[in-house]
């Protein structure tokens, strides 16, 4: 086979790999899903024509949209995980012996199934006991959940349709009252590179809310740019100020104390977002 997937990442801007294989393809109520075999990346899951998580570099996004905020709440209980459905960020939550439930709310069921059968390796964290599979839109179900969770992930798709209220200061304040007195939150906020606005928007706008903000940083190369970011909203924890030791069994590939920490410093173009 000798074709090519090639990501349109911005409008003037492509990222081509090729494929050995087309795994899945079909058109739910949601999206357009396919799950490819790519020589660069191995398989991955593509919605609508752009990338969502490769096998060759699926750990940092995962490890690095959990264990931040994991490891800075003293005692996480329960955990809400928006979007996600392919349940890799579930895996890493798992993964974290003090948790005792943790909620997936994914709006397309399709996504699920899809990841089950193609990235066992991804959604293995899935079958848990600890976890509720929740099929439904994580806008509504925020709104009727509150002062329930130690910690929310917002592992949401670039902000596009369905997604772009993810990133919006009423979903944030919703968020905020869904979390405990002392809760936190963290969700993907894009390319440091080619979504300035976004972030710098998306910045502001939890820091009206929350009261303490912070952006941090990850290599993603499968991602526009491959710096990504992440932005963390937090009611008391600093996740400046960890002394929790990272637990062996969390067994990470690219999360460790040291990265913990150095992910929040900021080169001076992204620390501008900021201010
Ligand atoms: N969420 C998608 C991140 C955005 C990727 N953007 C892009 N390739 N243009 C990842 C979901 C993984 N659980």
């Amino acid at each position: 086979m000798n074709s090519w997937f090639t990501e349109l990442q911005t409008k003037d801007m492509a990222l081509s790999c090729r494929v050995t294989e087309i795994l899945h393809r079909e058109k739910t109520p949601y999206q357009e899903l396919a799950v490819y075999n790519t020589v660069p990346f191995g398989r991955m899951l593509v919605l609508d024509d752009i990338i969502q998580t490769t096998m060759v570099d699926e750990f940092v996004y995962h490890e690095m949209i959990v264990h931040v905020g994991l490891n800075t709440h003293p005692a996480p209980r329960r955990v809400l995980v928006i979007g996600g459905g392919d349940g890799g960020t579930i895996r890493e939550v798992v993964k974290h012996q003090e948790v005792e439930r943790a909620a997936l709310v994914e709006i397309d069921g399709r996504v699920i199934e899809a990841a089950r059968k193609f990235l066992p390796e991804i959604s293995s964290g899935l079958t848990d006991p600890r976890v509720e599979i929740i099929v439904d839109d994580g806008i509504s179900y925020v709104e009727k959940n509150k002062n329930t969770y130690e910690m929310i992930i917002i592992d949401s798709t670039d902000p596009i349709g369905a997604a772009t209220g993810l990133f919006e200061a009423a979903f944030y304040r919703n968020v905020a009252e869904a979390l405990t007195e002392d809760g936190l939150f963290v969700a993907q906020t894009e390319s440091p590179f080619f979504n300035r606005d976004l972030i710098r928007r998306a910045y502001r706008e939890v820091a009206e809310i929350f009261p303490l903000t912070r952006l941090y940083l990850a290599n993603i190369p499968s991602y526009p740019g491959g710096l990504w970011t992440f932005t963390l909203g937090s009611k008391r924890h600093d996740p400046l100020k960890i002394n929790k030791p990272v637990l062996a069994s969390l067994n990470t590939k690219y999360y460790s104390l040291e990265v913990h920490k150095a992910a929040f410093t900021l080169p001076p173009f992204v620390a501008a977002l900021t201010k």
